[in-house]
């Protein structure tokens, strides 16, 4: 009896998935693998149903004779392990960077005699609409919500991309890359106050107010199904927070990450070159402590922003405003800095850890860059925000376009560089 293998990540089995099934029952005993959460998010929709569900559902179907769990994108565990003389999958997997995880399952079996048939994928109406209905559970705020507390669980590091535009949350929900032979996708959106600010010509000051910052919000949401951390500021007065903790969970937001400064407050990129007042621990910790208080749901979450190391304060003032702010009810640290050198905020990483095992810790690496994703996940880190590498990547390009148009009267020297028009028109989907 040979021995047929596929992979699912469905939560839905629709048509082709039997499909599948019934053409790997005509080559022999029929393994599914059901691709870990792990592995899943790093290329695929974010599943509606748990790793469990899904193994309960591939078991339930007809001809399916066992259940495994694959916990690696590429394949290697599962055909090391099971051998199978077959593996089955929808041709969809020729195109786009999946084609990558293909040509690995590819050399896997040559390496054997084992065989790929891939499926004709099978794309009609019923599908799609079970497609769509599976994206509408992902964008609705209670499902969002809650995800970023997931993702927390799932993987980790949570990689986070700014976004502040509707077309900017479309670059951070469709990219995926395939990079030596792994898959990765960002997981979450920042909303960053330096970036909405700068997209409509204002100075990072707070100027930019809240029912302007939730219009982006809302904008970036239409598009989009991935979780949102909002950059709340100082999050203004505690009165007014309060409203701001509400609003921001009811549209589906799932952190409000703000910083323990008052007054007028200046981007931290500044730093000490211009004035900046940090709160007291005590105030700043009645401010969390009332936003605990007014938030309805389990899901969102309050994240304290320390930025005594960009105020030149010290280590020792840093940690004891962590613990502080953990103790007021801050369900996440986030440290910044703006050395080049990530050493200080290694430092406070692994002395927070050191004494605080599970209080999530996010860095915002936009001048420590040279310190990897894992290297810092490895020091306790859990979310690595990039908090403005596309506003920064788009704004030279606009300008160098507008300065060449002016330098030579006509468009035909920039054309090259720029997105076919072709291609811009069906950048966005249409329902
Ligand atoms: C932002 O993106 O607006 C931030 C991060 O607050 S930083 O600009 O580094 O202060
Ligand atoms: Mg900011």
């Amino acid at each position: 009896m040979k021995t047929v293998y596929t992979c699912f990540c469905t939560d839905v089995v629709h048509e082709g998935h039997l499909n599948i099934i019934r053409e790997a029952r005509k080559r022999g005993k029929v393994i599914v693998g059901a691709l870990s959460d792990k592995a899943l998010i790093r290329f695929n929709k974010f599943p509606t149903i748990s790793q469990e569900e899904r193994v309960r559902l591939y078991r339930s179907m007809e001809g399916v004779e066992e259940v495994v769990i694959q916990d690696d994108a590429m394949y290697d565990d599962v055909i090391t392990l099971i051998h199978p003389d077959y593996v089955l999958h929808g041709d969809n997997w020729k195109e786009g960077p999946e084609s990558a995880i293909r040509d690995h399952v590819l050399e896997l079996l040559g390496q054997y005699g084992g065989e790929l048939v891939d499926i004709p994928y099978t794309y009609n109406e019923k599908v799609k609409k079970i497609d769509l209905q599976l994206r509408e559970k992902l964008a609705m705020p209670e499902y969002r919500r809650k995800r970023l507390r997931q993702l927390l669980q799932m993987t980790p590091v949570v990689k986070v991309m700014e976004a502040h535009s509707g077309l900017t949350g479309l670059i951070v929900e469709k990219t995926v890359v395939e990079h030596e032979g792994r898959l990765d996708q960002f997981d979450a959106m920042w909303v960053s106050s330096l970036c909405d600010s700068t997209a409509k010509g204002k100075p990072d000051i707070e100027l930019v107010d809240m029912t302007s910052r939730f219009r982006t919000i809302d904008d970036i949401m239409e598009v989009t199904t991935k979780p949102i951390i909002f950059d709340g500021d100082t999050g203004g007065l505690t009165e007014h927070f309060v409203y701001t903790v509400r609003s921001l969970e009811r549209m589906g937001v799932s952190a409000v990450i703000i910083e323990d400064k008052k007054g007028l407050k200046k981007n931290s990129l500044f730093g000490t070159e211009v004035q900046q007042t940090q709160a007291s621990i005590e105030e700043f910790s009645a401010k969390i402590a009332a936003g605990k208080q007014a938030q309805l749901t389990d899901d969102f979450m309050i994240i304290a922003r320390i930025e005594s190391l960009i105020l030149e304060k010290g280590m020792e003032d840093a940690l004891e405003r962590a613990r502080a702010f953990v103790k007021a009810g801050a369900d996440g640290i986030m440290i910044h800095s703006r050395k080049k050198d990530p050493a200080e905020i290694v430092k406070f990483c692994d002395k927070f850890r050191g004494e605080d095992k599970t209080t999530p810790i996010v860095v915002v690496p936009s001048s420590f860059n040279v310190i990897t994703e894992e290297e810092l996940a490895a020091h306790g880190v859990n979310i690595v925000i990039y908090a403005n590498q596309l506003t920064r990547s788009a704004f030279p390009a606009m300008q160098q376009t507008a300065e060449d148009i002016l330098r030579y009267h006509r468009a035909k020297e920039v054309d090259d560089r720029l997105m076919p028009i072709k291609q811009i028109i069906t950048l966005i989907d249409e329902l």
